[in-house]
């Protein structure tokens, strides 16, 4: 076997990894609310000789020889995974948070059961009973809704929901929704049913490990999770839930939906774990919610109208219907100034999910540059002027540059000893 760098052996990888490493260093302004920036010694891990190795099973467990490092790094893993979430047992194994909802899912229901979950449009996920996904074709999904008034989940709502379609379980966790969830509401809903309740955290896990948002334990039964947003760790996902679930949790993951278990990955995120575990990362993610509240600010006061009016995590999402631009050129003009956000559909949108009336915007991944409320309000000033002036160019070339200035003060990966 010939060992070459990269550079030299593929040329053509090499060139558009080089390219994309310029991208998120120094072309744009990344505010996508799922999407993060890992530190160096995370990309080690991923990179490392553990892609080589199967390792079916689970610690002490395995269908394979050689396993006695990567038990090291998955019972790691596994550990840190239940100190930080206060749960009893944690899956490290689901290589992203559509398998965990799949594995979760299968852990506790049989297919044709009933759930109750959040539409895509109300800011759930795909994997909370769409159509289009296996969760709407298995299983059994009805709706409950965002208070048209408020833009908040309300327990009224909730609890009369769950009443009337008596579900086997209730999901809650969203991937546009600006506010706390209320997990004493959504237990009362599932024990009037006499159901389980899952939380997808996804999102907000970093919040929750750093104690930014209230845990999902004890009143949920299984939680998911992705390792790569909030909580800045290696991409993947997990499950969390209670002792009673964690066999049928583990059997669901490993045989029924995934085989060899991405160790890289798994490495990457007993990683992630380990500086979730720091002082260091509560600052960060009091600083993400701080980001956003300036944000929130910043674009309110700009005439931007934020669905229910603000934020308690880290994300915003603006309401488009009363301006004349859709979020799908709300996407395209923000692109165009180099601030990548997505094109989102608000509550009850009168848009198709393509077009949508509404974009979503992130803190995470600028907070870990080490923006602060200053340059978030300045952002949002930027967003708001190019929202209200999709078509004017000499906005476009104002805007580019005070972009590319921002990005000069705040060094991605360039000082940090990452080599490509
Ligand atoms: N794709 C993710 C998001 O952007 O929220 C959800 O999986």
């Amino acid at each position: 076997m010939e060992h070459r760098n990269l550079s030299e052996a593929d040329p053509e990888v090499y060139e558009a990894l080089k390219k994309e490493i310029s991208r998120q260093e120094s072309e744009s302004l990344e505010m996508i609310a799922s999407e993060n920036f890992v530190p160096r010694q995370i990309l080690e891990a991923q990179g490392s000789v553990l892609t080589n190795k199967y390792c079916e099973g689970y610690p002490g467990k395995r269908y394979y020889a050689g396993c006695e490092h990567h038990d090291k790094i998955e019972n790691l893993a596994r550990e840190r995974a239940c100190k930080i979430f206060n749960a009893e047992h944690a899956n490290v194994q689901p290589h992203s948070g559509s398998t965990a909802n799949f594995a979760a899912y299968f852990a506790v229901l049989e297919a044709g059961d009933k759930i109750l979950g959040p539409k895509l449009s109300h800011g759930g996920h795909l994997t909370h009973g769409h159509d289009v996904n296996f969760s709407g074709d298995l299983f059994d999904f009805e709706a409950y809704y965002i208070n048209e008034k408020t833009e908040i989940f309300e327990k009224e709502d909730i609890i009369e929901a769950a009443e009337k379609h008596n579900p086997d379980l209730i999901v809650c966790g969203y991937s546009a929704y600006p506010r706390e969830i209320d997990f004493e509401a959504f237990r009362e809903a599932a024990d009037r049913a006499d159901a389980l309740l899952m939380c997808d955290i996804a999102h907000i896990s970093g919040l929750v490990a750093a104690g930014e948002h209230p845990s999902p334990f004890p009143e949920c039964d299984i939680v998911t999770t992705t390792t790569h947003k909030s909580i800045r760790g290696a991409r993947g996902g997990m499950i969390l839930c209670k002792d009673k679930y964690a066999e049928a949790v583990d059997k669901a993951v490993f045989p029924y939906s995934q085989g060899g278990p991405l160790m890289h990955q798994i490495a990457g995120k007993a990683v992630c774990f380990n500086e979730a575990l720091k002082p260091e990362f509560k600052d960060y993610s009091r600083q993400i919610k701080k980001n956003a509240q300036a944000l929130a600010r910043s674009l309110t006061e700009n005439d931007v109208r934020l669905v229910s009016d603000g934020t308690d995590n880290h994300l915003v999402l603006a309401d488009l219907r009363d301006e004349e631009i859709t979020g799908k050129r709300a996407e395209k003009a923000l692109e165009e100034v180099n601030i990548v956000v997505n094109k989102n559909t608000v509550p009850y949108d009168p848009e198709s999910p393509f077009v949508t009336s509404g974009i979503r915007i992130g803190a995470p991944a600028l907070t870990t540059r080490g923006m602060e409320e200053e340059e978030f309000k300045l952002i949002g000033e930027m967003i708001a002027e190019r929202l209200k002036n999709p078509e004017d160019t000499e906005v476009e070339e104002k805007i580019k540059e005070n972009v590319s200035k921002l990005l000069e003060d705040y060094p991605l990966y360039s000082d940090s000893g990452v080599k490509f």
